[in-house]
């Protein structure tokens, strides 16, 4: 199964053969003070060197999240979207949770966005497919519902197959689905990781879907967080998730060396690539 994206004028692929698409984390006020606060001042001025940085770093799609305390997403996240655009030439993810941001946010976006994020709640479901439907965008599907995040690996695949019907009956293909199989804070739960890995590995056998993640959520309140993130990320790779959301500063390298070890980098060429414009 392929997912296609596209950003002005690039197309991006993203297949189980293919090597691993990241889509940069870093436009997102989450734990960043300093942008918070420029956000909530209308300072957009970070997000074309986070861009850059991110490209650079090798994401293929970039998250654009404005969602900081009282900003007004319908106005902020569209610009935040063109400057992203003006800067690199990449698909955009748009990450609200803002149902008339996202559309938006889609209304001035060039070529084919992903969207970031539907769930199997009633409510979402009917505020979000058809937007996907309307603009022709792809979409991120979270395995949860409106009785929350399901304890197992088999619940959170009965969510998946809802919103799969769901879709389907909006005119939306399942080419055009990334499924998150949820990573949640390892620190809160020592078996979290195991129920995400196991959910990712049955959602690709029985749906055959694209999967992502957001790699980074799993070390909030831990030690050494870069360790955990990188170690999750190896291993969300090996159980399927072959677009990911994460650092590309930080695991840019990580990235390419689990692609040659999958046998997904022919001659390593990407890996030696990387590493070469790594900066020493
Ligand atoms: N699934 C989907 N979308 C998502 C998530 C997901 N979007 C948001 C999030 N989870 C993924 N993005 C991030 C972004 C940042 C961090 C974690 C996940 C993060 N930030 C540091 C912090 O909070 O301390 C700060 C980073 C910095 O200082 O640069 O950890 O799961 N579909």
């Amino acid at each position: 199964m392929q997912t296609n994206l596209r950003g002005p004028s690039t197309e991006v692929t993203i297949a189980p053969d293919q090597p691993t698409v990241m889509i940069g984390e870093r436009i997102n006020p989450t734990g960043r003070k300093a942008f918070s606060a420029e956000l909530q001042a209308g300072d957009l001025s970070r997000i074309a060197p986070d861009a850059q940085a991110q490209a650079d770093a090798g994401a293929q799609v970039l998250d654009v999240n404005v969602g900081a305390a009282g900003v007004d997403e319908v106005a902020l996240l569209p610009e935040a979207i063109q400057l992203v655009q003006d800067t690199v030439d990449l698909p955009v993810c748009i990450d609200s949770a803002n149902p008339d941001a996202l559309a938006a946010g889609l209304a001035v976006c060039k070529g084919k966005a992903l969207i970031n994020s539907v769930n199997g709640e009633l409510d979402r479901l009917q505020a979000v497919l058809p937007l996907v439907a309307e603009f022709g965008a792809a979409v991120i599907a979270l395995c949860m519902d409106d009785s929350g995040i399901p304890a197992t690996p088999d619940e959170r695949v009965t969510v998946a197959e809802n919103i799969l019907a769901a879709a389907r009956e909006a005119g939306i293909s399942p080419e055009d689905i990334l499924f998150d199989p949820l990573v949640m804070t390892i620190g809160s739960d020592h078996r979290a990781g195991l129920v995400t890995l196991e959910t990712a590995r049955l959602l690709r056998e029985r749906l055959g879907c694209n999967l992502t993640a957001g790699a980074s959520n799993v070390s909030h309140g831990m030690p050494q967080r870069d360790l955990l993130n990188v170690v999750n990320l190896t291993l969300l790779i090996s159980a399927g998730v072959n677009a990911p959301i994460c650092n590309p500063l930080k695991n840019g390298l990580a990235v390419r060396a689990v692609n040659l070890m999958l046998g997904r980098d022919e001659w390593g060429m990407e890996y030696i690539t990387a590493y070469r414009a790594t900066p020493k």
